[in-house]
């Protein structure tokens, strides 16, 4: 397994998941601001946008820290990252999953941009509507981790976390940030941040 990544960027999201694994893989380095190294055709041929983190697994290519975790948790079932099919807490598991590429991130964007809220015509709805969300999640868990007891979406939804603090988006969240240093402070989290250090 062959993953395509750079430091600092949305790909520690995809090697923090295969240290969980302890899944073997072959780490490859793009320098994501470098027009060569991104042009480079056996990344592009599995990151057609040329963005990290992207995973080839043999015949398996896909880009998406999203859609990597998921894949991940699947292929490695005996880890327990995810709910299995048919388990209750499979649609809970998803939806959060799936909420910090397809809600927060754009939330994020509109944020940073001071892009003009439209909470019916964008899929996102606010800022301020995916924040309550994602408190009322937290809150409602019952546990640590967004499952209750269990470690799962948190790879996605804690490093989402992590960078609403880091770019300073959002003041004053005791609960979020809180939820951030939890999930920053696994072993596997701190293994896959090590590897950032210049
Ligand atoms: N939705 C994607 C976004 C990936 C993404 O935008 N990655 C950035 C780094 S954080 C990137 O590769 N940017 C380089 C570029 O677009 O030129 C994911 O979650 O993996």
């Amino acid at each position: 397994m062959k993953l395509y990544w750079c430091p600092k960027t949305r790909a520690t999201r995809a090697l923090w998941m295969l240290h969980e694994l302890g899944a073997p893989f072959e780490l490859v380095f793009i320098d994501i601001r470098d027009a060569k190294a991104k042009a480079d055709p056996a990344f592009r041929a599995v990151s057609p946008m040329g963005k990290v983190p992207a995973l080839e697994d043999g015949a398996t290519r896909l880009w998406d820290s999203g859609a990597i975790c998921l894949y991940l948790a699947d292929q490695y079932p005996a880890a327990e990252l995810a709910p299995a099919i048919g388990d209750p807490d499979r649609g809970r598991y998803l939806q959060w999953l799936l909420y910090t590429n397809s809600v927060i991130e754009p939330a994020m964007a509109e944020k940073f941009t001071n892009a003009p809220a439209s909470a019916a015509a964008h899929g996102w709805g606010t800022y301020e509507l995916m924040l309550d969300t994602l408190r009322a999640g937290l809150g409602t868990a019952g546990g640590p981790w967004i499952l209750g007891q269990r470690f799962s979406a948190d790879v996605m939804l804690g490093t989402a976390c992590f960078f609403l603090r880091q770019f300073g988006l959002t003041k004053d969240e005791p609960a979020l940030f809180a939820y951030a240093d939890r999930c920053m402070a696994r072993p596997a989290a701190q293994r896959a941040t090590a590897a950032e250090v210049p």
